[in-house]
């Protein structure tokens, strides 16, 4: 099986590897401005991400959502998870808090790679956005800026693949070359979202014309690929505020269910006083803090992209 993106498979010619930095501090920041993501294989310590891993499977078993052996992640199909408005949000919120995965998120690894990229001392969100993502659910393209804009100016996105995700296991995609999309991110940038960022206005800026195309139809009209990777435990890649993403369709044959968390970090000079994702409970784009999160829904069975 190759890589399926909503529901089509991405033609050989369009389909990318992302690159793989190895350099230090000023190459890291030279494949970032030049690509607009760097991909760093082997970052991050592999037991402290397969204990991640096993942590926040743990709870997924304890709510009936994985199989024995958790590490493995297969779903059960079924769940007895809390309505996350039920519980407010408590269930997702202590895994997200889980002390294995802050070991990651937080931890000694990114920090350093954040505080390299920005060329200065570094600070991650408090809100950290853990995906388990089923068979059946995706990511859209979009840009990440009308989400994060309006207190720091310079933000980015780390994406940690939390095991190893095969491209078959719908990882991270993202476009080529998206940053020189001049006729969708001038828009953004002249959106001030400091002044607005009620979830619609955010919402409909991060991905109401990015898919107007079905991704293969966007690839092909603009010359670009679609660049992902074989991810393994240990991998990460930080990308920029204007770099077209989403994930690739979960066509796991074994019902795997991919799991990987996104952090933003930002200079620790810069206003870091957004209620939206700093605090002991930080309430999220939407308003509703871990219960209005994606990953805060049972794994059932279904089909959806956002
Ligand atoms: O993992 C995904 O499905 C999407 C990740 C994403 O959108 C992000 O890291 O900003």
């Amino acid at each position: 099986m190759g890589a399926v993106i909503q529901q089509r498979e991405i033609p050989g010619e369009l389909l990318g590897e992302l690159q793989e930095c190895t350099g230090g501090p000023k190459d890291l920041r030279a494949a970032l401005a030049e690509h607009g993501y760097v991909l760093v294989r082997g970052a991050l310590d592999v037991d402290t991400v397969m204990t991640a891993r096993a942590e926040v499977f743990g709870r997924l078993k304890s709510v009936g959502e994985i199989a024995e052996p958790i590490i493995d992640g297969i779903a059960t199909g079924e769940s007895l998870r809390p309505d996350p408005h039920g519980d407010g949000g408590s269930f997702w919120r202590s895994v997200s808090e889980g002390n294995a995965l802050r070991a990651v998120t937080h931890g000694e690894c990114l920090l350093t790679l954040a505080a390299e990229l920005h060329g200065e001392v570094a600070r991650a969100h408090d809100l950290v956005y853990l995906r388990p993502t089923p068979s059946g659910r995706a990511t859209n393209l979009h840009f990440d800026l009308p989400f994060f804009a309006g207190f720091a100016e310079r933000i980015l996105t780390s994406w940690i693949p939390l095991g190893d995700v095969p491209v078959s296991d719908g990882p991270l995609v993202i476009v080529e070359d998206s940053p020189g999309f001049s006729d969708l991110i001038d828009p953004l940038r002249a959106m001030d979202f400091a002044a607005e960022h009620a979830n619609q206005t955010v919402q409909t800026a991060a991905y109401e014309k990015q898919n107007e195309q079905h991704p293969i139809d966007l690839a092909l009209a603009r010359g670009a690929r679609l660049l992902t990777a074989d991810f393994r435990a240990g991998d990460v890649v930080f990308f920029s505020m204007f770099t077209l993403h989403g994930s690739l369709d979960n066509k796991s044959p074994v019902q795997r269910v991919r799991l990987s968390c996104d952090v933003r970090w930002q200079p620790f000079s810069e206003n870091s006083a957004d209620p939206r994702y700093f605090g002991a409970n930080p309430t999220g784009s939407k308003g509703g803090g871990y219960a209005d999160m994606r990953g805060a829904k049972p794994l059932v069975a279904n089909s959806e992209t956002t």
